[in-house]
Formats: C-alpha cells, structure tokens, sequence
C-alpha cells in the first residue's frame, strides 16, 4: 500500500494568517490526513512558514525588527493559531532552518553539475529612494491585459495573468510611492526549456494518474502551450539563501526558489527517514494550494526536481480551490 505524503502551501510568515490561508489549503488537507489515519495509512501531513525574500525584509524595516525577529515573531503566532484550530500537522516547521539551507544548495549544486542553470544579466527595476532592487510585487501599475490599475508586478489579480514588471504601464514602487528606475544586474536562471519535453510527458500521465481537476491541468497545459521559458531563481537582496557560486556573494535565492523545498526541509526537520518520503517508492505526494499556487506546483517545482536527475518523489495529486471571496471581491489579509 502507497504511504501517503501531505502537503499545505507555506504561508508567508510575515503577515497573520487569515481566512483564506485555513479554507485555501489548510482545512481541506487535515481533513485528508485525518481520513487516511482513520484508514491506516502511513501518512505524513507538513506545513511550516515560507520565510525568506523582501516581504520579510519590508516587514521587519516597518517593525523597526531585524528579519530574523520578524520570523520568530510570526511563525509563532502562526503555530498557535494553526493549533487553535486543532490542525493535524506532523510538523508546523519553516524554512529558516540550517536543514533547509543544505538541501537547497544542494539541488542548486545538482542543476548547476547538470547544465540547468544559467546567467544572464537583467534589466530590473531599483528604487532609487528606498536604495533597493524592488521584488516583483512591490511594483505596482496598470495591467497591459485588463488595464486594472492595482495589478502587480508578479501578478494581476483581476484577470489573473502572471506578470512581468516591466509588463506594468505607471509602474510604481510601493515601498516609497516613487517611480522605479531600470538598472542592470545578473542573474541565474533555471533552464526550463531542457526538462520540457520530460516535464509535459510527466504532466500528461500524472494529470491522469493523480486525478486533477479541469481548472489545474488547464493551468499547466497553458504554460506549456506558450512555451516554457528560462526564469530566474536569484535576488538582490540579503534575507534569503546563500547563493554558493562565485560572483552571487551578494546575493541570495528567490524565495519561490527555495519555498517548495521547504517541504522536503521540513520533513528532514521532523525525521531522518526523510528520503524515504520524498525519494523513496510507493510515495504519493498530495499538495494543497490556493489556484495561484498552481504554476509553482504543476510546472516549475517539478521541472527543478526533474532537473536534478534525483529519484524525487513529485507531486501526484492537487487540490486547489478558487480565492475566497466576499461582498464581490478577493477576500483580503487587510
Ligand atoms: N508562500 C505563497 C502563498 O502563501 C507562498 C506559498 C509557498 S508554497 C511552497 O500563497
Ligand atoms: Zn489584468
């Protein structure tokens, strides 16, 4: 019989978890943990706080906190409000943890050996008030799709297309209202296009095999449709992972890098026989997520594990569910 791995998307820690973090992927999971201990199963269910990249950052300048603090400050306050709730979780970890750091350099080191990273230099925009690089979503403006002017830079979450900066008319820095300016810097990027062809044939059999739902497969087939392209996996930034290659002293790993393997960290955190659940046989890996989180999960987490040429373990069912709204609208954090 399969043992069966558990996952919830990692909150960001640097908020309080709302609403739409329990319904989102939380809620749904435990009540699956708790049905397949109910039936015997070895199972195993892990979440933990995603803590590393700029909204750490801003959060702790806006606590007058270092980032560290701000983390153990509200992964705190998560764990206790996840226990309130009477969550079932084998493991509440995070990602700040030395295990974490380890495992990720290594499956950089294993993609850099096997051709699939690459360097390019990028135009990106900087704030010339703030003295920083801005992350994507901390550049606001008019969607170039739907023309809503709060879309970011990430992201629109009016008609929902994965953004570009530079995509943005009006862009602004949302750290300090000014207009950012381009500057050039270097990258590293993950090399999507060599493990396409193997990710597409996984994403057909396993859309089958894992029972998706229409809304999930239909997002992965799209980024495979459009072509998959070369995306960056490094920031300028300093609250995040070490980057262990020379010329990236100053840098660190983007944080939607390094957040998925927060799950295998967090299991290494919990047990030895960590390999055996994430690498071992007749594992099957179901994930919980909001509809936002799907990319990550269907395309480009998969394709870093495919990328390692490592017997991974990846994912075998999705469970998504659509934003929570109210009154009309996104039911925010605010
Ligand atoms: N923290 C985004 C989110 O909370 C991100 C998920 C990471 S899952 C590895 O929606
Ligand atoms: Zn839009």
């Amino acid at each position: 019989m399969s043992k069966i791995l558990i996952t919830s998307a990692l909150p960001y820690v640097n908020n309080v978890p709302h609403l739409g973090n329990i319904i989102g992927c939380v809620l749904s999971a435990d009540v699956y943990a708790r049905y397949c201990r109910s039936k015997g199963y070895e199972c195993l269910y892990v979440c933990g706080t995603d803590e590393y990249g700029t909204a750490t950052e801003i959060k702790a300048i806006e606590e007058g906190l270092s980032p560290a603090q701000i983390c153990d400050k509200y992964h705190k306050i998560h764990k206790e409000i996840y226990e309130w709730f009477g969550i079932s979780f084998d493991i509440f970890g995070r990602t700040s943890t030395a295990i974490h750091s380890e495992i990720t350099q290594q499956i950089f080191l294993s993609l850099h050996k096997n051709g699939s990273i690459v360097e390019d230099s990028v135009e990106q925009f900087y704030d010339e008030s703030a003295k920083l690089f801005l992350a994507d979503r901390y550049i606001e403006g008019i969607c170039p799709y739907c023309n809503y002017d709060g879309a970011r830079g990430d992201q629109c979450d009016k008609c929902g297309k994965l953004l570009s900066p530079t995509d943005l008319k009006n862009p602004i820095s949302k750290v300090s209202k000014t207009t950012p300016v381009l500057r050039k810097t270097n990258h590293l990027f993950i090399n999507l296009p060599q493990t396409e062809s193997e990710l597409a044939v996984w994403i057909e059999k396993t859309s089958k095999e894992g029972n998706w739902s229409q809304n999930t497969t239909k997002i992965a087939q799209s980024w495979l449709k459009e072509g998959l392209k070369k995306r960056s996996i490094t920031r300028d930034l300093k609250w995040g992972l070490k980057v262990p290659l020379t010329g990236y002293e100053g840098k660190v790993f983007y944080v939607w890098f390094d957040a998925p393997i927060g799950y295998i960290s967090i299991t290494a955190n919990l047990t030895d026989k960590w390999k055996d659940w994430w690498m071992g046989k007749d594992v099957k890996l179901y994930q919980f997520m909001g509809k936002d989180n799907v990319p990550f999960h269907t395309v480009i987490f998969p394709s870093t594990l495919i990328g390692t040429k490592e017997p991974w373990n990846l994912v075998h069912h999705i469970s998504t569910t659509e934003f929570l709204n109210y009154e009309n609208g996104k039911f925010s954090k605010s």
